[in-house]
């Protein structure tokens, strides 16, 4: 299929594409697709008032009604999966099999959020006093601004506002610049759904298009209590603060540096095959992608011959293709960052096999894998690169793995390979990993969303998709209740008038 015809298979008009400010290019080979209209700065406070008006009338829809909502968005992905995920492979450059993962990824957040809007559930507590009774209840919070990275352009925004409906939350959603065009469909999407249920208010989802004055206006607002914002932890580092210092509620999934650690018992069949998914999968430009390697030395060579074997015979090239397994980088940038990236760990001693520029499609930003040989955790490894780089170090001990892999700033996804049973719960256990996703025989990336998902430290602390995570988008009320004919108070104390 042409750009052209993919566009408009999925749903995106002439209009849509046509006579904006903002230019978008295909990574598949660099031609410019688009140019989207842009939301400008001084549209964001009518937009924040209609989504705080939404939010008065959805938050008295029955949570099993607003179910009802995302269980239509989801019947609305199914229905446009193939096309959707064709404009994910379009717009950022992913394998087809991932396009339509990262589709799959919102169906299935969709299903769990569903359930949850039958599930928001409350504790009741023993009260101390007789004749009185405690309870929690969830109430919903307000208007959810969504900001979303280039690498997961649809999936990030579909695990927050799943949940947020649900919640009886209005959402307000700023995508990469980047990537504006599978946000466009996407709203497109919803749109049906949205017209299917009927009577939800006008403003309950809304898309703002645009750079940093249009985040700005959703981060400074006051009437946007919670903020959810993807992307490095220089973003966060500025997002955060801001909504921290108005009294809102940040909720951040910034950078990881996910190491695996295999130990001598590791099955290394299974642990190259998780290893090269795990690195070059996505060219590298996920969240959770593994960075680092931390191998025993008994088993180091070993492992480093037949990770060489594997990365010399990847195949690079038009993701849309069959058989491509890494697509090209979102852009010349990224993979300029890449190359600089090499050059810094090569001066710091690494021993670089593959990350070369290679032609792929002509216009596109194409790299081979790297892996680097490292002598230690240099200060260039503990920094994240979006890009597919393996950095090999080597260990002697479980505890001195543990702390190499603890020791970066990023607290994301780790993972371990062992036959062990006493090195995986160690590696589990308060002592181990100290990230927010710790796997056992299993990458770092790929999570499945009924866990919850994000990570400590840089990763920035924040919580979305599965578990308990929809927590983060309601207001927790206790209430006590006495039903008796007295007054006691608590703690015994006495206040008689
Ligand atoms: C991200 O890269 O921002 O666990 C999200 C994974 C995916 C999500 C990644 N389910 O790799």
């Amino acid at each position: 299929m042409t750009h052209a015809e993919i566009l408009a298979a999925a749903g995106l008009s002439t209009a849509e594409l046509t006579g904006g400010t903002l230019p978008v290019r295909s990574p598949i080979d660099g031609a410019e697709v688009a140019r989207v209209h842009e939301t400008r700065g001084p549209e964001m406070p009518a937009i924040i008032a209609r989504s705080q008006a939404a939010f008065r009338a959805w938050r008295e829809v029955p949570a099993p009604r607003r179910g009802e909502l995302v269980r239509l968005l989801g019947e609305e992905l199914r229905a446009a999966k193939a096309e959707l995920g064709a404009l994910v492979t379009l717009e950022v450059g992913k394998i087809t099999s991932e396009g339509l993962g990262e589709v799959q990824e919102m169906i299935d957040i969709c299903d769990f959020a569903v359930g949850l809007s039958r599930q928001l559930y409350g504790l009741t507590i023993a009260s101390e006093r007789p004749g009185h009774r405690m309870a929690e209840t969830w109430h919903p919070m307000g208007p959810v601004g969504i900001i979303t990275a280039f690498n997961f352009p649809v999936a990030v925004w579909s695990w927050n506002a799943a949940l947020a409906l649900v919640c009886g939350d209005p959402v307000i959603w700023k995508p990469s610049e980047k990537t504006p065009l599978t946000a466009i469909a996407t709203q497109k999407i919803m749109d049906r759904a949205l017209a299917r249920f009927g009577d939800a208010p006008e403003g309950l989802c809304q898309l703002v298009i645009g750079g940093p004055a249009v985040g700005e206006a959703l981060v400074a607002s006051k009437d946007v209590p919670i903020l959810s914002a993807t992307g490095s932890t220089r973003m966060g580092g500025i997002v955060g603060p801001k909504v921290a210092a108005r009294w809102g509620r940040p909720i951040l999934e910034l950078g990881g540096n996910n190491a695996m650690i295999v130990a001598p018992s590791a099955d290394l069949d299974m642990a190259v095959r998780a290893i090269t998914f795990g690195a070059v999968g996505t060219a590298g430009q996920r969240c959770t992608s593994l960075r680092r390697l931390i191998v025993h030395r008994s088993i180091r060579d070993d492992l480093v011959a037949r990770l060489a074997k594997v990365y010399g015979k990847l195949p690079v090239g038009d993701p849309r293709k069959a058989g491509t397994l890494i697509g090209p980088l979102i852009d010349m940038g990224a993979r300029d960052r890449m190359l600089a990236q090499i050059e810094k760990a090569k001066a710091e001693g690494g021993k670089v096999h593959g990350g070369q520029a290679v032609e792929g499609v002509k216009g596109g930003a194409y790299v081979t894998p790297a892996l680097i040989e490292m002598p230690g955790q240099t200060a260039t490894v503990c920094e994240e690169c979006f890009a597919p780089i393996l950095y090999v170090l080597t260990y002697d001990s479980l505890d001195e793995a543990i702390a190499i892999q603890n020791e970066v700033p990023q607290g994301l996804s780790s993972c371990i390979f062992t036959l062990n049973l006493r090195e995986a719960e160690t590696f589990l256990s308060a002592a181990g990993s100290d990230c927010g996703i710790a796997n056992v025989n299993i990458g770092p990336s790929g999570a499945e969303i009924g866990g919850a998902f994000g990570g400590e430290k840089e990763t920035g602390g924040g919580r979305e998709s599965g578990s308990d995570a929809w927590k983060g988008y309601m207001r927790r009320q206790t209430s006590t209740v006495n039903f008796s004919a007295k007054l006691p108070l608590a703690q015994g104390v006495q206040f008689e008038v």
